[in-house]
């Protein structure tokens, strides 16, 4: 059985597509001009400079392009910001209007022949518009009936279990709160978020290992290690402030391993365009030790370095090995340790694809430094196994007691600016009992208990029909969910989708038989809900808690806040006459705050807190007293069997990534500088080793077949191969472009993590089935 294959539509500029060398540094000059005009272009010269100034500045907003901490209030740039970040507050800036001229013009039928580019660069969503039963166009809609229509199709459901409330990371603190109150008064859990699509596998694996799903470290302690690793990940590209950090880092001396697949530029030289050396390119030098590892190597490495590091423990006592903090604040060292210490070397070899002395030399590094931090993203979680190379991470964290240290500790680094908020805020299908008992006791209303469907569960729940109404604050599920062509039809099916967004994306068009879009104000826009200025608060990376408020105008008079949306939404579903007061919330969200401050652990009295200049950290016992809230009141060593995985001939394992001009599922525009990529998205990035072996050339079109255990066949054509360093059996090509490759059910073991970094895939000689 083979599942029906889908053609995105493509972009005509396609046709001029480019390629050519990579680079080996990231940022400089260049990357300061195109944000200037990308920015002029797109906002103007007033807008950009009210903009780009108050960016991440303690007065300003918080960006919103990543998840990165910002430096303490005194220790800021004029520019506190990067390239990236420029780009995606111009993309907000946009001056112009999608409202009901343009969709009285465009069909839905032609807006679902037109690329995701081209959708997203049409200008700012600024009216209500409802497309109803068997409409072929968008009209505007009033607030007042929108509301009413979501009213009446979640009164109309059999169950509240039929709904489905998602979250994208951009949502602040107060929309989140307000949302995941109002899907539990409504009475379901269920709260699919772009995290089960992130980093679901570093919460799962931390909160069994360490007892909170949170990274342990500071920007301070990025500073003042001596060693970071920085795995799974391209700092570059999408967190580049992170660069500025890792700089600080070895100016202080401290040593950098990196280890991808792919040489990425970022990891490799920052130009740091807040000095002269690096705008003229005499930039520092990050990496000191490379290991291009193949795909999902990871577990295999950080056993192998547990094996080294014990071994090299045994020759000189107490060098190398934390032995007070494992007796005093771990489980299960001795079942790890002789796990580590009968390690297949050759399996490690062969799993990661480098050869053990330069994996000896990277374990050298690590036992000869004192604090070390390992940041992890995508590369990492996004893989069948990511659970357990995560506690792996752990497992050689805990060898050399780098938890609750300065200088020391795990930093998984987040993606989308407030995901880590969101997750405090109750926004998950399964949050603690503690939680709701807390929901409860202040909201006065029983909260169902039910644990409510991720991602994944879903796509199939709108599949099989058990979900009717699909409800999106923000993100654009269609694009980011794996296996496009289950996902779009399943979405179609619904009787309602609703979408809360800034800019038209692909979920707009791939709609329900009732389908509102509901427009709202942005990160950068002015908050007048309720006749005050409102501010409100967001979680970083390294949760840190702070306030966010928007100084530009407006992009449409009619826009509302997400809060008033949310609030909107609850009060024609449940009317006026429960417990949660929505009118007072959608007028002064300082009231909302009060609340945050009664419900959420470690946010007691949060309206004072967050009112304060730079805002609060929220407490995380592992970092702050070495205290480990797991069911043994100790952090778990683990043992997990390393796996070799052995393809069938003419396979390759394809990763999916971000290039350097996209933000998700946003398309800033069709270039990947960095990787050499201009004016085009549908490449391979393939090893020269393979292409000989496969008897293919550097330039070729190809179309890419993805093989799944159950026999079905997926596929995304018309790609051209592009000669890269990868190691041999690794390729990659840029999200969501492979969506459909990646099949439902391919998902991370324990988290649900769609495996977006792992498809096993053929290639076929473009418009043809010839396996090439
Ligand atoms: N400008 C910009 N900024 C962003 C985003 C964006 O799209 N654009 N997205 C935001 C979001 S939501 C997120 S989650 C983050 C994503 O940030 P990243 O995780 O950096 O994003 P990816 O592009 O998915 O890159 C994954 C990296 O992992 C490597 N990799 C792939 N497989 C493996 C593996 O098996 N092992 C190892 N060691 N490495 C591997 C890839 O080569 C690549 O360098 O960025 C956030 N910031
Ligand atoms: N194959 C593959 N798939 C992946 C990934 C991968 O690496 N490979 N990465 C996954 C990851 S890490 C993530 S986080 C998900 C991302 O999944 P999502 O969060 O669902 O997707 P985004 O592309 O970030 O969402 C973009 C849309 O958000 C809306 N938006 C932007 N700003 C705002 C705002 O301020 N308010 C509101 N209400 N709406 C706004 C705009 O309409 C825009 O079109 O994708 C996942 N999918
Ligand atoms: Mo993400």
């Amino acid at each position: 059985m083979s599942v029906s294959p889908i053609h995105p539509p493509v972009d005509d500029e396609e046709s001029e597509l480019r390629v050519t060398k990579r680079k080996s540094s990231a940022a400089g000059a260049k990357a300061v001009a195109i944000s200037m005009t990308r920015s002029l272009r797109e906002q103007g010269v007033v807008k950009t400079a009210k903009n780009l100034l108050t960016l991440n500045q303690v007065e300003g907003f918080d960006c919103m392009s990543c998840a990165w901490p910002d430096p303490a209030p005194g220790e800021r740039h004029t520019a506190e910001f990067c390239e990236n970040g420029a780009k995606a507050v111009s993309w907000e800036g946009d001056r112009r209007e999608v409202g009901p001229a343009f969709f009285a013009e465009h069909s839905i039928e032609d807006l679902r022949g037109r690329s995701a580019y081209w959708l997203e660069s049409q200008g700012r969503l600024t009216h209500p518009m409802v497309r109803k039963a068997g409409g072929t166009h968008y009209e505007p809609i009033s607030w007042d009936g929108a509301f009413e229509l979501v009213g009446q199709h979640l009164k109309a459901l059999g169950s509240p279990d039929e709904a489905l409330f998602y979250t994208s990371g951009r949502a602040s603190n107060e929309a989140a709160f307000v949302y995941q109150l109002f899907a539990r008064a409504y009475g379901t859990n269920n709260l699919p978020d772009c995290s089960n699509m992130c980093h679901e596998s570093t919460g799962t694996g931390l909160s069994q290992t360490i007892g909170i799903g949170k990274g342990s470290v500071s920007l301070r302690d990025i500073h003042e290690a001596d060693l970071i690793i920085v795995t799974g990940q391209n700092p570059g590209t999408n967190h580049p402030r992170m660069l500025s950090a890792l700089e600080i880092a070895k100016e202080n001396g401290a040593k950098i391993l990196a280890i991808n697949p792919l040489p990425e530029a970022g990891l490799l030289k920052f130009d740091n365009p807040q000095k002269p050396s690096g705008m003229l390119g005499r930039g520092t030098e990050l990496a000191d030790e490379f290991l291009q590892i193949r795909s999902n190597g990871d577990m295999a490495l950080f056993q192998a370095f547990g094996h080294l590091l014990l071994a090299a423990d045994e020759r000189d006592p107490g060098s190398v090995v934390d032995h007070e903090f494992i007796s005093r604040h771990t489980n299960g060292f001795a079942d790890y340790a002789a796990h580590v210490k009968g390690l297949d070397k050759a399996a490690v070899v062969a799993a990661t694809g480098l050869e053990w002395s330069q994996i000896e030399r990277a374990a050298d590094m690590l036992a000869s430094s004192k604090r070390i931090v390992s940041c992890w993203a995508m590369g990492i979680t996004q893989h069948r196994n990511a659970v357990n190379t995560i506690k792996e991470i752990v497992n050689v964290a805990l060898l050399q007691g780098m938890i609750g240290k300065p200088g020391a500790g795990l930093c998984p680094v987040r993606g989308h600016s407030n995901v880590q908020g969101d997750r405090t805020m109750g926004i998950w299908e399964k949050m603690p009992e503690k939680f709701l008992d807390a929901l409860r006791d202040e909201f006065d209303f029983e909260p169902p208990r039910k644990h409510g469907y991720d991602a994944v569960a879903a796509v199939k729940a709108m599949q099989t029909g058990h979900a009717k109404v699909f409800v999106g604050l923000g993100g654009n599920f269609s694009q980011a969910m794996s296996d496009t062509g289950v996902t779009e039809p399943a979405l179609e099916s619904c009787a309602l989708t609703v979408q809360v967004s800034t800019k038209l994306n692909r979920s707009h068009v791939v709609a329900g038989t009732d389908a509102l879009i509901l427009p709202a104000l942005g990160r950068t826009e002015q908050d007048h809900t309720g006749g005050t200025e409102q501010r409100v608060t967001v979680e970083d990376s390294m949760s840190a808690v702070h306030a966010s408020r928007g100084r530009a105008k407006p992009a449409g008079d009619l826009l509302r806040s997400e809060v008033d949306i949310l609030c909107g939404i609850a009060r024609a579903t449940l009317g006026d006459e429960g417990s949660v007061p929505w009118a007072e919330f959608a007028t002064d969200y300082d009231r909302i705050r009060d609340r945050i401050g009664r419900v959420v652990p470690g946010c007691e009295a949060y309206t004072e807190k967050v009112a304060r200049s730079g805002g609060f950290t929220l407490p995380h016992p592992p970092r702050d007293s070495r205290t480990f809230t797991t069911t043994s009141g100790k952090a778990e060593f683990t043992v997990s069997p390393v796996e070799v995985v052995t393809l069938p001939e003419g396979r390759l394992i394809l990763q999916s990534l971000r290039s350097h001009d996209q933000f998700n599922t946003t398309i800033y525009g069709l270039d990947d500088r960095y990787r050499g990529i201009h004016s085009g998205r549908r490449v391979v990035f393939i090893s020269p080793d393979d292409l000989a072996e496969l008897g293919l050339h550097d330039g070729q079109k190809v179309d890419l077949i993805s093989e799944w255990t159950d026999g079905t066949e997926r596929r995304a054509d018309d790609f051209r191969l592009v000669s890269y360093s990868t190691p041999k059996g690794c390729v990659a090509a840029y999200y969501p472009e492979t969506n459909p490759l990646i099949p439902l059910d391919s998902y991370a073991d324990q988290s649900g993590t769609p495996t977006s970094k792992w498809v096993q895939v053929r290639m076929v000689a473009a418009g043809t089935s010839v396996t090439v």
